[in-house]
């Protein structure tokens, strides 16, 4: 077992043999084209009903003998169209949208109808999901899917490296072209056709312009190939330039101003030699005027102006312009001005342009204004744009939260950006309804998470990472689901059926933001963690004195970003009314959000009536203490799941429970310098039955000095000697 399997392993059930009865011995796929959804419906059904219950079905694929079911059990896949047209409509099926289902396995036909190929498969896998779990009932029921956009997001280089990405190389590109194997691609839209996902990115958002040689393009409509029979859509990021870089075979221009003619054309050209290759292509992600990227700004034109570039040669063949909302100027921003605030731009860059979008495109915004940092509030240009379509970008990969070393569940912290209320209109207006369109009436929205897989067995980089991929696809097919459900579901599939295994692995999940939380930066402080670049382990002290604006503002006496509108930044009054009231005042704003709305003192009490450096001494020993059970927990299932997937967590899992430790002295100690103030419990600073590395013999170490310094006791640490 060595994950690559993912959550489809269809491993036996226990007392498979019970069932054999009752379970069909044909499958008729209404489809005879190898390239077809439903042929792989086919294929997966005979596969799983195999490998979970030892039983071998007849597949049959293509149209039944015309008006006769077969006379012996079966289960029948295929579109609902392609099921009326070979045996008469049937009455009790809802309404299917696009990539809906109707799954039925009553009687003597199990039915898996979907509205289009692709739902066919979703029908397919559902069932194939149950039976994996165990679960023979009868069912008898149609599903729709809650927004039409579920698209991953790829930050793979040319190169082959992955931006962000921590399990390998990457399943697309190597040395500057698209790689000649692409068996993990095909099995990555496996996967992600079990989850619905219905489009990947397959290039970073800083794109490179290469990729739209004619060359490259061949390539990319390779892995368009063998993601087709998966209803999986290709789409690219594109780096706003590309007109005016050296791309091969392609016209070099002098400008890539987005109102020049020949710079649209450029484009057409770029996008009709797409579709030439790729007719279902997906369409554009676009990152520009973000972090020292080219765009529209940079010839004074707008960003709406920008999208246009790319709407309109899209708009004939009906591909989508996915415009990312994660604008703003690093260079600019200045610390010393109280009212610089990195968290301001987005709103002030969209909303002066809203409704001035084609209807093809979508704004992307990452969930919270800043930067998937551990906690931040949903963006509020979620409310601000309604003549917008827009989409939520989530990060499953875990860039800021421990890169698959320490283990995060991010679920419950989508559900919470997803279940907040923003109050447009003083009106019900959940995150979750905003980007499916229902909330202000829009044709397209949806998710995009940045999913970043490699090379590696394990996709991600660890096996429990994998819950993350799991759950973004059933979150945005359904955001109303509850997140663990969608964990235990994973965990049986995954793992076992062993109850004592789901439990210890809920346990741990449902526990691990949270501690993460503590340990990394709470009350809403965000993720105190190296900004410049690593984005990993405890820097509190980069957070300030850079032109990122990711600010904490701590000195001495006080600490946290004052975003009101009487005395900071403003960012609070960009929500609607309601939601701007309560983040104004220091009274209405919950405690894990306080340092990220106001600077207090340390001194200053919060509502559990401890002071703000208490609590973060207090919460950095709880986190990291909760840290530490993790790995008793998953040393409980040692014999209850498989040795190798066991032990290749428990190294992380010890690794994550010493990192712990480190973080929450590099935490506690910066503070309790910055502010002189002692920890009430005594435990800050004072480690008795800590023996120092240094002071032991050293035999082949030699002495290194940390930075930042807070990361070590005492600033040091060893290294081996020959480390330069
Ligand atoms: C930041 C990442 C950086 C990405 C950027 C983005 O550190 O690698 O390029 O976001 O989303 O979080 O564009």
């Amino acid at each position: 077992e060595n994950g690559l399997a993912g959550w489809l392993r269809y491993a036996p059930i226990p007392g498979a043999a019970h069932h054999h009865g009752s379970l069909p011995s044909h499958v008729v796929a209404l489809n005879d084209s190898t390239i077809s959804p439903v042929y792989t419906a086919g294929q997966e059904l005979e596969r799983g009903i195999r490998s979970i219950f030892g039983k071998s079905c007849n597949v049959h694929y293509g149209h039944f003998p015309h008006g006769h079911l077969p006379g012996f059990s079966s289960v029948v896949v295929g579109t609902l169209e392609a099921y009326s047209d070979a045996y008469g409509d049937l009455t009790d099926v809802p309404e299917l949208i696009e990539g809906g289902f109707w799954l039925s396995t009553k009687g003597q036909h199990v039915q898996i109808l979907g509205q289009n190929e692709r739902g066919t498969l979703y029908g397919a896998f559902e069932y194939l999901s149950m039976l994996a779990q165990g679960n023979t009932t009868e069912v008898a029921y149609a599903a729709n899917p809650d927004a039409p956009i579920r698209w991953t997001n790829e930050w793979d280089n040319m190169d082959g490296s992955i931006e962000r990405g921590f399990a390998g190389e990457s399943i697309f590109f190597a040395d500057g072209g698209i790689v000649g194997n692409l068996t993990r691609a095909a099995e990555y839209a496996r996967l992600l056709a079990s989850i619905r996902i219905n489009a990947v990115v397959v290039n970073n958002v800083n794109a490179n312009a290469t990729l739209l040689s004619p060359q490259n393009l061949d390539g990319l409509a390779r892995i368009a190939d063998v993601f087709r029979p998966y209803g999986v859509q290709v789409g690219i990021s594109l780096y706003f330039s590309s007109p005016a870089s050296a791309v091969p075979g392609r016209a070099s221009l002098t400008t890539f101003d987005p109102l020049d003619d020949t710079v649209k054309s450029w484009w057409g050209n770029v996008t009709r030699d797409i579709y030439q290759r790729i007719p279902d292509f997906a369409g554009y992600l676009v990152k520009a005027n973000s972090e020292g990227q080219p765009g529209p700004l940079t010839y004074n034109r707008t960003l709406a102006e920008g999208a246009a570039l790319f709407s309109k040669p899209l708009q004939p063949y009906g591909g989508i312009v996915m415009f990312r909302a994660f604008v703003y100027d690093y260079q600019t921003l200045n610390e010393s001005d109280w009212t610089a605030d990195r968290a301001n731009a987005a709103v002030d860059y969209f909303r002066p342009l809203d409704g001035e979008f084609d209807n093809n495109v979508v704004i992307q915004i990452k969930y919270g204004p800043i930067d998937f940092q551990v906690r931040e509030p949903a963006s509020p240009l979620f409310a601000d744009i309604p003549n917008s379509n827009t989409a939520i970008e989530l990060q499953i990969t875990q860039e800021y939260l421990g890169q698959q070393c320490h283990l995060l569940y991010w679920a419950p912290l989508w559900k919470e950006i997803l279940d907040t209320d923003l109050r447009a209109d003083n009106k019900a207006s959940y995150v979750k309804d905003i980007v499916s369109g229902q909330r202000f009436n829009k044709p397209l929205g949806g998710y995009a998470g940045v999913s970043n897989v490699g090379m590696n067995d394990t996709w991600l980089g660890s096996h429990l990472s994998m819950s993350n991929l799991y759950a973004f696809g059933r979150l945005a097919w359904n955001p109303s689901q509850d997140v663990v459900d969608i964990l235990q579901d994973w965990t049986r599939l995954t793992f076992t059926l062993d109850t004592s295994v789901i439990d210890t692995i809920t346990q741990m999940s449902m526990e691990s933001w949270p501690a993460y939380e503590n340990y990394s930066g709470n009350l809403g402080i965000q993720t105190l963690t190296d900004i410049l670049y690593t984005h990993y382990g405890p820097n509190p002290q980069s957070q300030d004195g850079n032109s990122w604006g990711q600010w904490t503002r701590a000195d001495g006496f006080s600490i946290g970003m004052d975003r009101t509108v009487s005395n900071g930044t403003g960012f609070a009054g960009q929500y609607p009314d309601e939601v701007a009231q309560m983040y104004e005042d220091i009274a209405t704003t919950p405690d894990n959000l306080l340092l990220w709305f106001h600077h207090v003192n340390y001194t200053h009490v919060l509502k559990s009536g401890v002071s703000v450096i208490q609590d973060f001494y207090d919460q950095h020993y709880a986190g990291a203490q909760t840290a530490q059970t993790f790995v008793t927990a998953w040393n409980s299932l040692k014999g209850k799941i498989d040795d190798e997937r066991w032990t290749d967590q428990l190294f992380r899992q010890v690794y994550q429970a010493g990192h712990s430790i480190v973080w929450r002295d590099a935490i506690t100690n910066f503070y309790h310098n910055l502010s002189g103030i002692p920890d009430e419990a005594g435990r800050v600073g004072n480690y008795p039955s800590r023996i120092e590395a240094e002071s032991m013999t050293l035999d082949g170490y030699k002495l290194y000095e940390v930075s930042p310094f807070e990361a070590a006791s005492n600033y040091t640490a060893i290294v081996t000697s020959s480390n330069t």
